[in-house]
């Protein structure tokens, strides 16, 4: 198959000057040709939405909340054949595909459609005159996705933007072009007008392209830091807006007095889940000295009893990631930490077989890894790796884990684990990172913003944070008397 544009309320068709070959990562089996958008298919994409933003901006929020609350709804009816595609295109397991993926695309489509008829102004009474403030949507803005979670992504940028009256050209990335094109379906059907969420294929070309488009007014960017600044630095000649949710590599901190089983279960979310591939993972994993020994226990055995495999299998808890190029990038941070002198206590092989026995070598998978012996210092410890490798490391006083948490460029997540509820909070307010957790990890409920401090990004996505990322606000003062004039 052919994974195409969706431009003015359909599927482009006819054949594509460039293309590449869409992988399942879990066989390497090829799933379909994906088409680079080219630069009149752009044009075409901005005119639509230009079309569909000039109608959508006159609407009122309630209406527009409709619209949204409606392809919520499709999305929930078709969970099964959004997750299916969505487990082929990323090789997660079908179990998260199902639990987590479009349910979050859902969810945010819920929360915003039920917002939007509540995005106000104020009122200011002012002597014999009034004011107001008008918060106004910002035109066409640009969505660019990265491939861990592709409809949570578009949706959580598509949502807000649609609901403060914007329309939305969204790219999803390269890797995994197919769940975007589910959305866009989904809101013709929900009766979005044609153009107000389109779709364009392509890699960084593309995404360079939209960037610098001068009638895009605002991009909003969900992937790796080097990413996020070319962005910021395009969008700077034209003063444009941005929201950059960027990686990191966030620390979890696990006091001598926390729930073992808890803060193994939350540190094996941190490092495992979706593969390891999510940026907001917990890979720095801080013990408390005198637990390290019990903590590490059970955190190798329950580690070593993951269900690594097919993703199709509903009993499958860790897939493949995401490329083959990924997969070697993974192994070389492995081998540089045996090299830096940390030890790898178990995993960060490749399988030949997965948990029921079948033949998996085909496919991007790797065995979850854990690093002891690790010191701040070491490389995988310092950056971002992207898949299943959690360093642990060991800690004697409070002051000192905040000090060396802190020390690192990203910002994005932090949690901590402990039943001191002073302690809890005392600590994740010294952390400085955007998004953090209490003796969980992870949960992100659209309520809650989601962003990152220092280089970890700009801006948050879900919550009402998000409305100030789409409007722009307007004052008008109103006379109700004469004008007062020295001339
Ligand atoms: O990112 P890339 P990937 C981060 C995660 C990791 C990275 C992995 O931490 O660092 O994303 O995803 C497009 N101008 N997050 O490899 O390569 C590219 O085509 C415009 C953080 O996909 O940065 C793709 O669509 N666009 C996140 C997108 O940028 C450009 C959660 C991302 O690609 C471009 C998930 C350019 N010059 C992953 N170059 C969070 N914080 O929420 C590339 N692209």
């Amino acid at each position: 198959m052919a994974y195409t544009q969706f431009i003015d309320g359909a599927l482009t068709t006819g054949s594509a000057k460039e293309s590449w070959v869409n992988y399942n990562p879990a066989n390497n089996n090829v799933l379909g040709e994906v088409c680079q958008a080219t630069e009149e298919e752009i044009d075409a994409a901005i005119c639509s939405a230009e079309k569909a933003f000039r109608v959508w901006k006159n609407k009122t929020g309630a209406e527009r909340g409709r619209v949204l609350l409606k392809t919520a709804e499709i999305l929930r009816l078709r969970l099964e054949k959004i997750a299916s595609l969505e487990t082929q295109d990323v090789g997660k397991p079908i179990s998260e595909s199902l639990a987590v993926d479009v349910s979050s695309a859902a969810d945010a489509l819920e929360y915003f459609g039920g917002i939007a008829a509540t995005i106000h102004g104020d009122f200011f009474d002012l002597k014999n005159a009034f004011g107001y403030t008008r918060p106004e949507p910002l035109g066409i803005c640009a969505g660019i996705g990265a491939w861990n979670y592709p409809i949570q992504i578009a949706a959580w940028k598509a949502a807000p933007a649609l609901a403060c009256g914007n329309s939305m050209i969204f790219k999803p990335s390269e890797f995994t072009p197919a769940t975007a094109l589910e959305l866009a379906k989904a809101f013709i059907e929900a009766g979005a007008p044609a153009g107000l969420f389109n779709v364009v294929q392509g890699d960084g070309r593309v995404g360079a392209m939209l960037t610098n488009h001068p009638q895009i007014a605002k991009v909003s960017l969900t992937g790796s830091v080097s990413t996020g600044k070319k962005i910021f630095a395009g969008a700077a000649n034209q003063l444009k807006k941005v929201t950059l949710e960027l990686g990191g590599k966030s620390p979890l901190i696990i006091f001598e007095d926390a729930d073992i089983h808890n803060a193994v279960s939350a540190a094996m979310l941190a490092n495992f889940y979706t593969q390891g591939e999510v940026c907001s993972n917990g890979t720095r994993v801080f013990v408390q000295r005198k637990i390290f020994d019990s903590f590490l226990k059970q955190l190798k055995e329950r580690t070593e009893k993951i269900r690594l495999g097919d993703p199709t299998d509903p009993d499958t808890q860790m897939g493949a990631v995401i490329s083959k190029a990924h997969l070697e990038k993974v192994i070389r941070f492995i081998d540089s930490g045996k090299s830096a002198g940390a030890t790898l206590l178990t995993g960060g092989f490749r399988p030949e077989k997965d948990f029921k026995g079948r033949d998996i070598t085909a496919g991007n998978f790797l065995t979850p890894a854990i690093f002891t012996d690790c010191e701040d210092s070491m490389e995988i410890c310092k950056e971002e790796i992207f898949g299943p490798v959690l360093s642990i490391l060991t800690f004697d006083t409070e002051e000192e884990v905040i000090e060396r948490a802190n020390n690192t460029d990203y910002g994005l997540a932090a949690g901590v684990f402990t039943n001191d509820i002073k302690r809890g909070h005392r600590v994740i307010h010294e952390l400085q990172a955007g998004t953090c957790w209490i003796n969980n990890y992870n949960i992100t409920p659209v309520e809650l913003p989601f962003g990152g401090y220092k280089q970890s990004g700009l801006g948050r996505e879900n919550s009402f944070a998000a409305i100030q990322h789409y409007t722009q606000l307007k004052s008008v003062y109103v006379e109700l008397g004469n004008v007062e004039s020295p001339y």
